[in-house]
């Protein structure tokens, strides 16, 4: 017999409050992201109008999708309750920050951390020990307080901290992890490592010339 199975009142309610459980955390999720967006576009504004040189090429913000939050839990066996899931996925909430410069991103992840109502919850620095197939970035989850109705909640966001190269090499190596679906060739894999070593080199030449330019200030910050 096909059609939906009888429901209890009781079902229905549990439905309906496990429903509004995970939209409230959504919405802190949500605006979590957004508040420590703003905080990096702060930062961006006061350089671009107090120095020469604006630190962010670009801010990219996403929310994990409900079918992606679930199919991470199932995989990672993380309870789907609403403290395991804050517990156990700490990138339901992402912001990537593309920099010019590798000393633009250790910069601003002081700037930004040094704030006294953001709390660190892991480093993770891709830059210093880049990946074995040469991925490179550096990963920080900080946790933000949100007010909401009900009261706060400390929301973590998963903020990926590189440099244009770094983005390029990063995204296009995802494109072609997800046309051969992970199974890369051995050949095509040993090209995209030599590729990031390639991008590396490129961070290193471009702040050399930097130095030429702005001399020591390219290290502490530019005037
Ligand atoms: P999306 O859609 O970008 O979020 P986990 O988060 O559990 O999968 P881990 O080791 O805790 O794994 O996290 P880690 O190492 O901090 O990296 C997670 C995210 O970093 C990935 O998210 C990617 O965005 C990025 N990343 C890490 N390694 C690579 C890599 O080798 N190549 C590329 N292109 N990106 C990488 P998701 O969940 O994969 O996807």
């Amino acid at each position: 017999m096909t059609g939906t199975p009888d429901l209890s009142e009781e079902d229905v309610r549990q439905f309906a409050r496990i429903r509004e459980d995970f939209t409230r955390m959504m919405l802190g999720y949500r605006f979590g992201m957004e508040q420590v967006a703003t905080r990096l576009d702060i930062l961006r504004e006061e350089s671009a109008e107090l120095h020469v040189d604006n630190p962010i090429e670009h801010i990219s913000t996403r929310l994990k999708s409900p079918e992606s939050i679930i199919a991470k839990a199932a995989r990672q066996s993380v309870p789907l309750d609403i403290a395991a899931l804050r517990e156990g996925i700490t990138d339901i909430a992402g912001i990537r920050v593309v920099c010019s410069f590798v000393a633009d991103v250790y910069r601003l992840v002081d700037s930004l951390t040094a704030q006294p109502d953001i709390t660190v919850r892991t480093v993770k620095d891709y830059i210093a020990a880049p990946k074995p197939n040469g991925y490179r970035s550096l990963h920080v989850i900080v946790e933000i307080p949100v007010f909401l109705s009900s009261g706060a909640v400390h929301v973590p966001v998963e903020v990926q901290f590189r440099t244009v190269a770094m983005d390029f090499w990063a995204s296009t190596e995802h494109k072609i992890f997800y046309k051969y679906e992970g199974d890369v060739p051995a050949d095509l894999r040993r090209r995209i490592t030599d590729a990031a070593a390639t991008a590396a080199r490129m961070d290193d030449e471009m702040a050399e010339l930097l130095r030429a330019v702005h001399g020591a200030a390219a290290d502490t910050g530019r005037e």
